[in-house]
């Protein structure tokens, strides 16, 4: 249990059940047409991941992902009415209303987005962390890849020159094993994806169980801390999504087999055992916890509901041309 107090500890499970609870929603409310998109990509089964790194940070650190991004602003610290309004369009959304799903971004809590193009992201990551050193703010900038966006140019523009400037950046791999359908010893030559920090210089904190948020959030804690100081460092988690790339997208390969040996590792489970350990009469602050997300989750649909959209104003403000 490293160094956390109990509360901490309560708190990771928390963001947890919390992010958990709105994508179960988050797929309903799509189904229902009340979300739209050609896409909803769920985190669900990736939460240790999230969760567990994202405690390893400042308030002033920074996060930036690609297009899984919702449970990753609940856990930046996000309004969790603004993120759902924002998921139906809605005018009080985090994003106005013109991000969606895809596209949240929140920066009065440094949460940089939600981007689409693959690996597209990570020059802005680096960026980020340009800006960081330049100003000598000592802010962090964590950043989340997916597997699929280890072979493209970004990843080996933005890793090389992170190396190169010694940015304060954290390199975090989520590794859910596929890339949409594509399994990752297909697309990829060293499919142990952390061995990359060593082709360019960046310190490599290896492989980490991301079905367990404890185990994430130490070594993140050290990789924090060495980036802050030092310059970039490289993490690959080995996580698992329980839904296809999109929710409309079939699962690709029957993998009910594989599936099955990630859910048995929940990372909500696996939370749930530790803080068990650690107390056995937790269960019913468990209980109450999960109860409360799920008000929360209802709270923040009634919020997007009775939100207005956005007006004509609205659509043709923030565009350059
Ligand atoms: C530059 C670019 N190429 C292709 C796509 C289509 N595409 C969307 S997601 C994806 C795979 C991403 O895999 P991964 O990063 O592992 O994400 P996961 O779905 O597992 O979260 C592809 C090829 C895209 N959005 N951008
Ligand atoms: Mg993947």
């Amino acid at each position: 249990m490293a160094d956390l107090t109990k509360e901490q500890l309560l708190e990771m499970y928390r963001q947890m059940v919390l992010i958990r609870r709105f994508e179960e929603r988050c797929e309903e409310l799509y189904a229902q047409r009340k979300i739209g998109g050609v896409y909803l990509h769920l985190y669900n089964g990736q939460e240790g991941t999230g969760v567990g790194s994202m405690f390893a940070l400042k308030p002033s650190d920074h996060v930036i992902t690609a297009y899984r991004d919702h449970g990753i602003g609940i856990a930046k610290g996000a309004d969790v009415n603004r993120l759902m309004a924002e998921m139906f369009g809605k005018r009080t959304g985090v994003s106005g209303g013109k991000g969606g799903s895809m596209h949240l971004a929140d920066r009065s809590v440094n949460f940089w987005g939600g981007y689409a193009i693959v690996g597209g992201h990570l020059p802005l990551a680096a960026g980020i962390a340009l800006k960081s050193k330049y100003n000598d703010d000592k802010e962090v900038v964590l950043s989340f890849i997916g597997d699929g966006a280890t072979n493209n140019g970004y990843f080996h523009e933005s890793l090389n020159l992170s190396a190169v400037w010694d940015l304060p950046v954290v390199w975090l791999i989520e590794n859910n094993l596929y890339g949409m359908g594509t399994p990752v010893e297909v697309s990829t030559g060293q499919p142990e994806l952390h061995k990359r920090a060593i082709a360019y210089g960046i310190k490599d904190f290896g492989r980490v169980d991301g079905m367990d948020p404890l185990a994430v959030y130490a070594v993140a804690k050290e990789a924090v801390a060495y980036a802050r100081e030092h310059g970039p460092a490289l993490i690959e988690s080995i996580t698992y999504r329980y839904k296809g790339h999109g929710v409309s997208d079939r699962l690709y390969q029957r993998r009910e087999q594989e599936m099955a040996l990630y859910k048995a590792r929940d990372p909500l489970t696996v939370m749930e055992d530790h803080l068990k350990q650690l107390d056995p009469g937790v269960e019913s602050a468990l209980a109450a916890i999960d109860a409360a997300a799920r008000e929360t989750v209802e709270a923040a649909i009634r919020y997007a509901e009775e939100s207005p959209d956005p007006t004509y104003d609205d659509l043709i403000n923030h565009i350059y041309a």
